[in-house]
Formats: C-alpha cells, sequence, structure tokens
C-alpha cells in the first residue's frame, strides 16, 4: 500500500472511532499519524527499514506497527475488525454530506437511527431538527443528501460499466454460436453514466448464448433468462439486458436498443412519413399492417389476404434483407452514419454530413496532472515516462495552489523551485516528452488568484479552479469564475461546476455568461476527464462549441494510471460535437506553445 493510501486508512479508523465513542486522545493519535505521514518529507521506506519511523513527530508508538504492516502487506486486522464491528447502515450514513463520526454517532444514541431508511424517516418526522446542534437547516440537507444518493444508487459511472462490458463483450464474441455481438444503450452513446448494460447478439443457438451470459463467475443474480432475452445483477448492483436475434434483425436490434429513446422516436416518425414504420423486429411497408414480432408468427402480415398482400409482404422482405448494418439502416432514410455518441434526439437527423469529431487517436497530450508536489503520487520523471508511453510529445503539470492545503498546494515559493525543476528536467533529455509547468490555481471566494501576478507569469500556462465556498449564489459564483476569466494569467478554466457524478450536485453558476467570457477572453475551458467528473457537461459543449469556444481535454490524473482517463475526455467531447480543431490536445508541440504565448 502506497503512502496515501496508508493515510486514507487512519483517516478512516479516527472516523469509526469517533463513530465508537472511542476516547478523543485516541481518535486524535490517528489524525495526526495521519498528517504526519501525509506530509512527510523523506522516504517512508527508507525511515521504516532504519526503525526511525517512531521517531517522527505525530506518529506515535501505537500507530509505526501498524503503518509498517499496512506499508508490507496492505492489511490490518485491527482495521478489519473495527469496520465490521460497526453497523454497516452507519458507514452508510457517513457517505452523506455533512456527516461524519460525531454526527452519526449522536443520531444512533439520540434517535436510535442505524440505516439510512431509518435516517430518513427521522428527517421527515422532524426529529433530526429537535436535536440540540443540528436544526432545521441541516435536517433538510441531510434529507436531499440521502434522496441524492437513492438516484444516484441507480446508475454506474460510465468508466466502471465500461470494465464491466468489456470482458464480456470479448466472451461473447468469441463463442461458436454468436455470429454478431455488440454493447448497446447509454454505454454505447458514452453516456456520462449507465443505469444498465444492453447487450444484442446475433445467433441460431440462443440457448447456448444465454447459459454463457448467466453462468459468468461474476454473476450475482440472473433476474430473467429466456432464449430472446436475459437479464441478471452483478456484485456491484449494475445490471444487464442480454437479447438474442437471428442475423437478419440485428441491424434493427442493435439501432432501437442503442436508443435514446427521444432518437427513436425521431426515427421512427421519419420512416412513417416515408410510408414504413420501423421497430426493433425491423421495417415494414405501412399499408400492408405488418407486425415483424416473433412471437406474433409473423402477425398480422400473415393476416393480409390476396395478392396484394403476397405482394407487400414480398417487398418488406426485400427491403429487411437489404439492411443489415445501421449504416444500410440510415441510409434507407437517407441519413448519414449517426454515430451513436450523437444519438441524443437533439437534432442529429437534421445534420445533413456528419462533423469530424475528435478522436482518441488524435491526443497528442494533456494539461492538468498532479505530481507528489501536492496530491499526486507519482513524481514529474513518472509522470514523464507514462506520457511517453502513452506515445505523447507533451505533458502538462499543474499541481494545487496554496488555498488548497488539504491537497499540500504550494505556495509562491514553492511553485517557483517547481518551475525549476521543470525547466530541469526538460534539459536533461531524461525523456522525449516535453513537459508544461503550470497549476491548478485556486479563484479564491471574491474571484482573487490564490498566487502572485508575478509567479502566474513564471508558468508555461494556469489552470483555474473553484475548489471552497460552493455555497454562493448563482451570480456570485458566476462573477467570481468571470472575473478569474478575466484575469490575463488565466489560460484555462478547471471543471466548471464542481459536481463529482453520483456524488455531489454542480454549484450555481451560469454556464452560459461564463462560456461567453471565455470566449471573449480566449480561454479554454477544460473537459475535466476523471470519470468522477466529466465537467464541462457534454451538452453545454453542443452549444458551446458551435460558438468557437476553445476546450482542452484533462485528465486531472493524481497517479500515472489516471492519465488513461482522457479517453473518457474524448468520449465527452465527441458527444459534445468537438472536432480536433478546437481541442487543444490534438495540437503539435509548436502549436500548443504558440497558443501559450498568444494567450
Ligand atoms: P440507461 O440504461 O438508463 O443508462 O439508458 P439506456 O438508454 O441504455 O436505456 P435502456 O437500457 O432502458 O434501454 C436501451 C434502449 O432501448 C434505449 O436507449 C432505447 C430503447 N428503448 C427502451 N425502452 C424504450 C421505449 O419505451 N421506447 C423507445 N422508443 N425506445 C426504448
Ligand atoms: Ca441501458
Ligand atoms: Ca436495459
Ligand atoms: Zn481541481
Amino acid at each position: 500500500m502506497d503512502k496515501a493510501d496508508i493515510v486514507e486508512v487512519l483517516e478512516e479508523i479516527a472516523v469509526l472511532l469517533e463513530l465508537k465513542g472511542e476516547n478523543p486522545f485516541k481518535i486524535r493519535a490517528y489524525q495526526a499519524g495521519a498528517r504526519a505521514l501525509e506530509t512527510l518529507e523523506g522516504d517512508l521506506d527508507a525511515l521504516i527499514e532504519a526503525g526511525d519511523l517512531g521517531s517522527v513527530k505525530g506518529i506515535g508508538a501505537a500507530l509505526v506497527d501498524k503503518i509498517e504492516r499496512l506499508r508490507a502487506t496492505g492489511e490490518l486486522k485491527f482495521y478489519d475488525e473495527l469496520r465490521d464491528s460497526v453497523a454497516p447502515g452507519l458507514i452508510e450514513m457517513l457517505t452523506v454530506p455533512g456527516l461524519g463520526g460525531k454526527k452519526v454517532k449522536r443520531l444512533h444514541d439520540e434517535l436510535g437511527v442505524d440505516t439510512l431508511a431509518g435516517l430518513k424517516q427521522a428527517c421527515e418526522q422532524g426529529q433530526v431538527a429537535a436535536l440540540k446542534g443540528f436544526g432545521k437547516k441541516s435536517e433538510e440537507k441531510i434529507l436531499s443528501g440521502i434522496e441524492h444518493r437513492e438516484a444516484y444508487a441507480q446508475r454506474h459511472l460510465w468508466w466502471k460499466a465500461r470494465a464491466v462490458a468489456a470482458p464480456i463483450l470479448a466472451g461473447l464474441r468469441q463463442l461458436e454460436a454468436v455470429e454478431r455481438a455488440e454493447a448497446a444503450g447509454s454505454l454505447r452513446r458514452l453516456k456520462e453514466t449507465v443505469g444498465d448494460l444492453d447487450f444484442i447478439v446475433a445467433s441460431d443457438d440462443p440457448d447456448a448464448v444465454m447459459e454463457w451470459f448467466t453462468s459468468r463467475e461474476e454473476v450475482r443474480e440472473v433476474t430473467a433468462k429466456g432464449s430472446t432475452k436475459s437479464s441478471v445483477r452483478f456484485e456491484s448492483g449494475l445490471q444487464a439486458d442480454l437479447r438474442v436475434v437471428p442475423a437478419a434483425q440485428f441491424a434493427f436490434a442493435l439501432h432501437h436498443f442503442t436508443g435514446s429513446k427521444e432518437h427513436n422516436v425521431a426515427m421512427r416518425q421519419r420512416a412513417l412519413a416515408r410510408g414504413y414504420s420501423l421497430s426493433e423486429w425491423g421495417v415494414v411497408l405501412r399499408d400492408e399492417g405488418g407486425d415483424l414480432r416473433p412471437e406474433s408468427g409473423g402477425g398480422k402480415a400473415e393476416s393480409v389476404s390476396g395478392e396484394q398482400g403476397a405482394e407487400s409482404r414480398g417487398r418488406t422482405a426485400k427491403i429487411q434483407e437489404t439492411i443489415r448494418t445501421e449504416k444500410d439502416l440510415f441510409a434507407f432514410l437517407d441519413l448519414p452514419e449517426i454515430p451513436p455518441e450523437l444519438r441524443e434526439g437533439m437534432g442529429e437527423l437534421e445534420l445533413r454530413e456528419i462533423p469530424e469529431l475528435v478522436s482518441v487517436d488524435q491526443i497528442q497530450g494533456v494539461f492538468h496532472n498532479h505530481t507528489t508536489a501536492s496530491d499526486g503520487r507519482a513524481s514529474i520523471g513518472e509522470m514523464a515516462a507514462a506520457a511517453e508511453a502513452l506515445g505523447w510529445h507533451y505533458l502538462g503539470l499543474a499541481d494545487h495552489s496554496q488555498a488548497s492545503f488539504q491537497a499540500k498546494g504550494l505556495d509562491d515559493e514553492r511553485v517557483l523551485r517547481q518551475v525549476g525543476e521543470i525547466k530541469a528536467f526538460n534539459a536533461s533529455g531524461e525523456s522525449s516528452v516535453r513537459i508544461f509547468a503550470g497549476i491548478e490555481c485556486d479563484i479564491l471566494k471574491d474571484g482573487s488568484l490564490d498566487l502572485e501576478d508575478a509567479t502566474l507569469e513564471g508558468l508555461d500556462y494556469a489552470v483555474m479552479s473553484v475548489h471552497s465556498s460552493f455555497g454562493l449564489s448563482e451570480a456570485e459564483m458566476t462573477a467570481r469564475v468571470i472575473k478569474a476569466i478575466e484575469h490575463p494569467a488565466t489560460t484555462m478554466l478547471g471543471h466548471p461546476t464542481g459536481r463529482l457524478l453520483l456524488r455531489r450536485e454542480p454549484y450555481k453558476i451560469d454556464l452560459l455568461k461564463v462560456i461567453d467570457a471565455a470566449i471573449a477572453n480566449r480561454v479554454i475551458i477544460e473537459i475535466n476527464a476523471n470519470p468522477n467528473r466529466l465537467d464541462m457537461d457534454w451538452r453545454h459543449w453542443r452549444r458551446a462549441a458551435d460558438k468557437g469556444l476553445m476546450c482542452a481535454i484533462n485528465p486531472d490524473a493524481h497517479r500515472i494510471e489516471g492519465l488513461r482517463h482522457f479517453e473518457a475526455g474524448v468520449n465527452i467531447a465527441r458527444k459534445g460535437g468537438l472536432g480536433p480543431e478546437q481541442v487543444l490536445n490534438c495540437r503539435d508541440l509548436a502549436g500548443v506553445e504558440q497558443w501559450f504565448r498568444e494567450r
């Protein structure tokens, strides 16, 4: 376990001890230990080796052994037993914003609640507001926290859903019985969150496919098993539907179950206007009144009598035969092949041609990443090596500024020192990747910046972000961010709404005004590609792209593995309709240097 993970365990132990009402000195020992370890300058392994961990101020004797164990094995019996000794409902309550160990303990002791449902009921009955130190406002906040949490629990991050879907799709494609297999639904449309997975398979041996699908090791529960459709639920709560169709229906089924619903409605209307009815089973001439549903045995089409019926049935069969792919289907309705990520029923059927969308292989580097100087876990050299392995030509580092003290943010002096280190690194020839010296500078409550102008001028570029005072009014927050955008040192605006998908709602801000200010000041807005953020949202990019706003895809990596998240950012850029011209990451090194210089 690395240092930062150990810090998290110590912090969690402190919260659990609070929850159990343990001795405050003991609790403080873990909090102090976590702080001491977090700010430790020297090498942890060397300290352990030399037996000197206990001499670090803040790390008491009781913690030395625990830290060493976590470092060596990643496990700690004391921690596991502590977690097991607390009711799971109480641990869940800790995930409600504003509830820490002490408060959860009081709710438990004084109201007897030990589940989220119980807490919700207590809020609804006004019992929480009546508790000393809570009040009406905090009751409302807890209640809305629980309600958001319930809604959140029904969806999953795209990144996690893809990780579950990928091996299933690969497995399906290897089955002998499977002719074609695709993932459909919101996953295929690259939505930021996914409700459930949808797989479409072409096969004439559905039972073999269903048997394989429902007997996967990762399946926790089979909720339906038939020869056309099966559904399963995985450990994480994520569910998946699998539909098996004959090869002749594959394109129709894939298109239908890719959705979105709104897109399907528009497609059906377009088909109707041309005299056809379109469904997941195929397309039929309307005057035939046909129905291709398999369980209806050919349906009403069967009941059409006489020569005319036979003739139109023949024509329908011919159309059906010529449509083997989605591209054929779109062409049949005189449409270009609309990529799944644009199928949201937001006017995509009016497109006469599909604009070029940015793609993963066009990305030449990324800009907003952290190192061990603030809260990242890799050094400059390690990050550069990882970027080189990804085939990139440049990498922007942007550690936190001082106001983000919990992230060990840099003050002016440390920023300038880091600039020196980056210059030396670039000069050393250690890596073919050029490192850009940047900062993720806090936008303070009044819109001023967290570092001196002279410091900001010494950087290649600067990302400005809001990390505090989320509760401002919309007007105040908008003015605050626009003030930062107007500062001459600002190159990019970081995660413009502060949302954490399925965890925290965006703060109030008028993005239309922010977008206009960014364009007027030639400031870039990032797509924060961390799968938890994906901020700015693609819905806003659709409009912003038309107005000419420039974008940067920023993984906000805190470890080398995090750089990979840039792919999630590319997805959102595509969904937002952005082409390579509007994405700074698609420029070569000279192009990026020029942009920074001109800004
Ligand atoms: P999700 O799972 O909530 O993230 O979103 P989707 O889009 O994957 O929705 P899902 O799984 O309920 O259904 C997959 C697709 O099937 C959906 O995008 C469109 C199609 N579909 C499902 N139900 C309906 C419906 O009632 N009408 C129409 N037109 N299409 C539907
Ligand atoms: Ca779905
Ligand atoms: Ca579904
Ligand atoms: Zn940030």
